[in-house]
């Protein structure tokens, strides 16, 4: 039997920012040794759609549904049976459905041997239904699935699932509900140190949901002589000693989600807690104090938000020496409360972004309390070129640059967002619109990298 793992790109077209991704290692890890399997990434290299496969298992995020869509079609067409799993297909598994024989809601730990063992026996079920909580200290990750592909040289790797917050428009929270998962530390350093690789990307959404875990990971670090990134929140600041930690266990940058500026924001996201913690401006001082480098995300467009609003938060994380920022217009994934209350409230744009052909990355998707859409997604496109300006990256590499490792990361990886994001913005999720071009890219337009 042969599987074609397939990880879709938003477009078809190659994207400079792509990482390995550990769905497939998991997958990989639970299939029978006498399957042959292979992963085309379509950031990387076309989708081989004449390839010679038993099964397609097709991995799909909200921003590549429309783009997985296509492709699963391609393949259901020739009577490869595909089937589907990831966020989106957890959040929409009707919508998925129509593309695709079989869907995996959650995590694949439990079903994905019942999944290969029907496709082998030609009756695939339409659901599979994860068990939502499978312990992670058993779940191996096989990297040997990313043989071969030219991925960044930065390792990914997972210490847990899930969040202890809730944020109104998250996904994660969407998912996982409100429990989070651990692997033990020593399994990750072992698995870090496996891979040979440098740098390191923690791709959990929160590596500060437990204090105690947090630093137990950290010390397990040490040894390594690594580099490496995570995301956290705010609060890590409070704590200087877990800061002290993680910067001599190697932790070099940090994804922060501030989110926003504003009170009345933070509010209605659920992320009150924030504001009796301290300001923002100090935070990143904390890290900074650590040589801790600090990506800001942030969200315009809660009910606070104006283009002032937009403006002030731009000028602060300029000013705050931010190592990268994520600016995006707020856009309601399926299964969050953020998706429901704005469809509730009759103030979507459209019944499903995802897949309407007008969608644009970076476009808005609803109304907005106290300005237009239009205003909005400018506002955001204004906040990027202000940040990814060249006067911007000069002032903040000065401030950001403490050691060559440092200025390495800085630099590529704020050349790398400023390029990535003109490639991105406004484009349509999906194969060239005008339906002209093949659905390979390769053949296509010299768009890639
Ligand atoms: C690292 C990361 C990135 C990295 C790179 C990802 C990569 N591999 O190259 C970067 C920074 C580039 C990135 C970019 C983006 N990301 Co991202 N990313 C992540 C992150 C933090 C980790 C992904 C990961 O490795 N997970 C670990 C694996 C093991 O978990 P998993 O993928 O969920 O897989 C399990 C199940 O879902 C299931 N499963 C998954 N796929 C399949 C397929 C089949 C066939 C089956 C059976 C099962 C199955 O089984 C797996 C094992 O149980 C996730 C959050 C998260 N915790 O997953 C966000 C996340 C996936 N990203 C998200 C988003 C929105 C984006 C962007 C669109 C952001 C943007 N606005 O541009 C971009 C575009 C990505 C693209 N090009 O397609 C959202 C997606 C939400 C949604 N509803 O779809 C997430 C969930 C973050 C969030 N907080 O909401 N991302
Ligand atoms: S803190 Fe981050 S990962 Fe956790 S629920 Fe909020 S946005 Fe999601």
């Amino acid at each position: 039997m042969k599987i074609l793992f397939v990880r879709p790109h938003l477009f078809d077209a190659r994207a400079a920012d792509a990482l390995e991704p550990l769905a497939f290692a998991v997958l990989s890890a639970l299939t029978p040794p006498d399957v042959e399997r292979r992963l085309c990434d379509e950031r990387l290299a076309p989708v081989p759609l004449e390839a010679d496969a038993d099964l397609v298992a097709i991995t799909i995020e909200t921003y590549t549904a429309r783009r997985a869509y296509e492709i699963a079609d391609r393949f259901r067409a020739r009577g490869i049976p595909v089937v589907a799993g990831g966020y989106h297909a957890t959040f929409r598994p009707d919508e998925a459905l129509a593309h695709a024989d079989a869907v995996v809601v959650g995590d694949a730990e439990a079903v994905w041997p019942a999944v290969v063992r029907d496709a082998r026996a030609g009756r695939l079920r339409r659901i599979y239904q994860g068990d939502g909580q499978p312990d992670l200290a058993g779940v191996v990750y096989d990297r040997s699935i990313f043989r071969g592909l030219d991925y960044r040289k930065v390792a990914a790797v997972q210490v847990g699932r899930g969040c202890r917050y809730a944020c109104d428009f998250c996904s994660i929270h969407a998912f996982y509900g409100p429990h989070v998962r651990y692997r033990p530390p020593e399994a990750v350093a072992a698995e870090i140190a496996a891979t040979g690789r440098r740098y390191v990307l923690i791709v959990d959404d929160n590596l500060f949901n437990d204090r105690a875990r947090a630093a137990a990971v950290c010390e397990a670090l040490v040894p390594l002589g690594i580099q490496w990134g995570c995301q956290v929140t705010t609060d890590v600041a409070d704590d200087p000693s877990l800061l002290a930690l993680m910067a001599r266990s190697g932790c070099i940058a940090a994804l922060v989600g501030f989110e926003s500026l504003d009170a009345d924001n933070l509010r209605q996201m659920h992320k009150a807690w924030m504001l009796r913690r301290q300001d923002a401006a100090s935070a990143v001082a904390r890290f900074h104090a650590h040589g801790i480098m600090v990506y800001g995300s942030f969200i315009f467009g809660y009910d606070a938000d104006t283009p002032e609003t937009m403006a002030r938060t731009i000028a602060f994380a300029i000013r705050s020496n931010l190592f990268l920022a994520n600016i995006s217009p707020l856009t309601p994934m399926p299964g969050s409360r953020l998706y429901d209350r704005l469809a509730r409230d009759g103030r979507l744009l459209y019944d499903a972004w995802w897949l309407d052909p007008r969608y644009g990355y970076g476009d808005v998707v609803y109304r907005p309390a106290r300005m237009t859409p239009e205003a909005l997604r400018e506002g955001c496109r204004a906040a990027r070129a202000a940040f990814y300006g060249y006067g911007s990256i000069a002032r903040r590499l000065a401030a950001n640059a403490r050691s060559s490792a440092h200025l390495r990361l800085f630099l590529a990886a704020n050349l790398v967002s400023r390029r990535e994001l003109g490639r991105k913005l406004g484009r349509h999720l999906g194969a060239a619109a005008d339906g002209a071009a093949p659905l390979a890219w390769a053949a296509v337009k010299g768009a890639s990298s």
